[in-house]
């Protein structure tokens, strides 16, 4: 008997609305498929397809977002979301890069193709969780990733805007059987985490949030609403309302690369600053200081606070669990020394990515996992949530000690422990902040920052750059680590790695020494190495005369 596959018919009549132009390659990449939006509809509708097969295949509902995170206004992309809220499986990738690849003519057999490697079972439902950020194409594209869906007779339940992580979980609870699930699910968990987390005394403070003009704008607006501006208070700026572009000249990224406040926001000393990027799913705080310099709290600043807090709390609980942290190479290299050193905490290192990082993070009890960038959050397994649960009721424990697990439980469930979220990262600062008793300025104290910079170089192919040891050796081109090896050697504290991108066409170079001037100088020095040992093209680096 035919399979509901072999109605061909109906695919191809969208087939060729979303027909795919020649000679167009796009790959899966470290977060799905991100392009210029005007040549990706075929994308978009192949995606929808590959989330129906995936649905059925697992027999769980899948997710699909449309967003091209920090990425410039006119770009867009595209990514799965497997059953628990977590990223595609890696080894659907490679399968969603055939689809997308494929040639119209062609469109059927490799989907075929897939049914049969994969083992689907048609028949199966197939339910498709969507959603959407701000981008003007956003609404389209996810228009064609419903035709994709009906092409292969899924089920849609479109979601319309939402963040990126607000998915995620959306996906999860539907998977644990929340059919319901939706924003305001989101809402609820998380406001009232917070206030039970806060509540008394209230947060007194205010904290302004740049939203990157993108999609956290109107959804920090419903979660701060929920919580209540006598709980907490929120100050929005770049809400998308005004003429300022997604992403331009404000966001989590370009806070995070300029090192400076996004636009049209006038800084005062100590107050504190977070932006977040186009899809809300990553933060970073700042602050002035007294002498009105910049004060950056990455990534690494915002994951060594968070496992400051839960050691602290492991300790007075007297739960005994394993906490670790996971970083990319990256992490400022003062981050790992207080983290290891300090709070006597396993640092591991993990390749760029977020998957990478969430991979390694669930090998602890407690995870704690941030790329420099911003994007992270805690993992926690389902034993230790029991633990943590059982010692905060536990009558026979002392005050003292069980007091400690009921606020690392609710600290816990502060948490959007399917993937990194801006808004909840937020709210778990704030409540650390809150609990402490600290201003901005001691958490930035907790370490100095080596002084870093990060280069890009062009070459012919990146990919003649190979890396092991999570990306922080060369093994190839030959002899190149040997070269990098010796340039580090001639500065204190040095630190260098080189890695190809995976979202740009680039070699990226990062460099870390005792002062800014020779953190520069080391960068540059390995950026005229790559020039030279890696095809360099286009105009070589120069050293600065001293
Ligand atoms: C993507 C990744 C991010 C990573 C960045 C590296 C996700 C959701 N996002 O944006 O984690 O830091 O790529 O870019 O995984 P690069 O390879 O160009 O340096
Ligand atoms: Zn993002």
């Amino acid at each position: 008997m035919d399979s509901p596959l072999l109605q061909e018919i109906p695919i191809l009549k969208l087939a060729e609305v979303h027909s795919k132009p020649d000679k167009q390659a796009m790959a899966y990449g470290t977060a799905g498929f991100r392009g210029k939006a005007s040549k990706m509809d075929h994308i978009f509708f192949r995606m929808g397809m590959l989330a129906v097969l995936r649905s059925k295949m697992l027999k769980s509902a899948i997710g699909v977002m449309v967003t091209a995170s920090h990425n410039p206004v006119l770009d867009n992309g595209v990514k799965l979301i497997d059953p628990c809220g977590e990223m595609l499986v890696e080894s659907w990738e490679v399968i969603a890069t055939g689809l997308a690849n494929a040639s119209n003519d062609d469109l059927v057999k490799e989907l075929k193709k897939i049914v049969a490697k994969e083992n689907i079972d048609l028949s199966q439902t197939a339910t498709i969780l969507l959603a959407r950020d701000t981008r003007p194409s956003s609404l389209s594209l996810s228009n064609a990733v419903q035709d994709g869906i009906s092409a292969l007779g899924g089920t849609c339940r479109n979601y319309g805007l939402l963040t990126t992580p607000q998915l995620h979980y959306i996906v999860s609870c539907y998977n644990d059987g929340v059919k319901d699930a939706d924003e305001d699910t989101y809402y609820k968990w998380f406001s009232s985490a917070f206030k039970t987390l806060v509540n008394e005394p209230p947060v007194n403070s205010n904290v302004t949030v740049d939203c990157a003009n993108g999609v956290g704008a109107p959804k920090l607006n419903k979660l701060y609403e929920h919580i209540g501006a006598n709980v907490i208070d929120i100050i929005i700026h770049n809400d998308g309302e005004g003429c300022g572009k997604l992403n331009e000249k404000c966001g989590a990224d370009y806070v995070k690369i300029q090192q400076r406040a996004p636009i049209g926001l006038n800084m005062e000393p100590f107050h504190r600053y977070a932006s977040f990027d186009g899809d809300a799913d990553r933060i970073v705080y700042y602050s002035l200081d007294c002498d009105c310099n910049f004060v950056l709290l990455d990534g690494d600043k915002i994951a060594s606070l968070i496992t400051l807090y839960i050691k602290e709390l492991l300790d007075e609980s007297k739960v005994d669990v394993k906490l670790g942290m996971v970083q990319t190479a990256y992490a400022n290299g003062n981050s790992t020394r207080y983290v290891t050193d300090t709070l006597n905490v396993m640092v591991a290192c993990a390749r760029t990515g977020v998957k990478h990082l969430h991979h390694k993070a669930v090998e602890f009890d407690i995870g704690v996992y941030f790329e420099a960038n911003g994007h992270g959050t805690v993992t926690v397994k389902e034993e230790c949530s029991n633990v943590i649960e059982r010692a905060a009721k536990d009558d026979k424990l002392p005050a003292k000690q069980k007091d400690a697990a009921i606020k690392l439980k609710t600290f816990l469930d502060v948490i959007n422990k399917t993937v990194g979220d801006a808004m909840s990262d937020m709210l778990a600062v704030e409540a650390i902040l809150h609990a402490k008793g600290w201003s901005v300025r001691e958490w930035a104290q907790l370490y100095t920052d080596l002084p870093n910079r990060q280069l890009k170089v062009t070459v012919a192919d990146r990919t003649v750059i190979r890396t092991t040891d999570s990306e922080r050796r060369t093994t190839s081109p030959e002899g190149l680590q040997e070269e990098i090896d010796k340039l580090v050697a001639l500065f204190p504290n040095g630190r260098s790695f080189v890695r190809p991108s995976g979202t740009e066409d680039v070699v990226r170079v990062y460099a870390e020494s005792d002062t800014q001037e020779h953190a520069d100088s080391l960068a540059k020095k390995v950026s005229i190495l790559i020039y030279e040992k890696a095809g360099g093209v286009g105009e070589k680096p120069k050293e600065e005369s001293a």
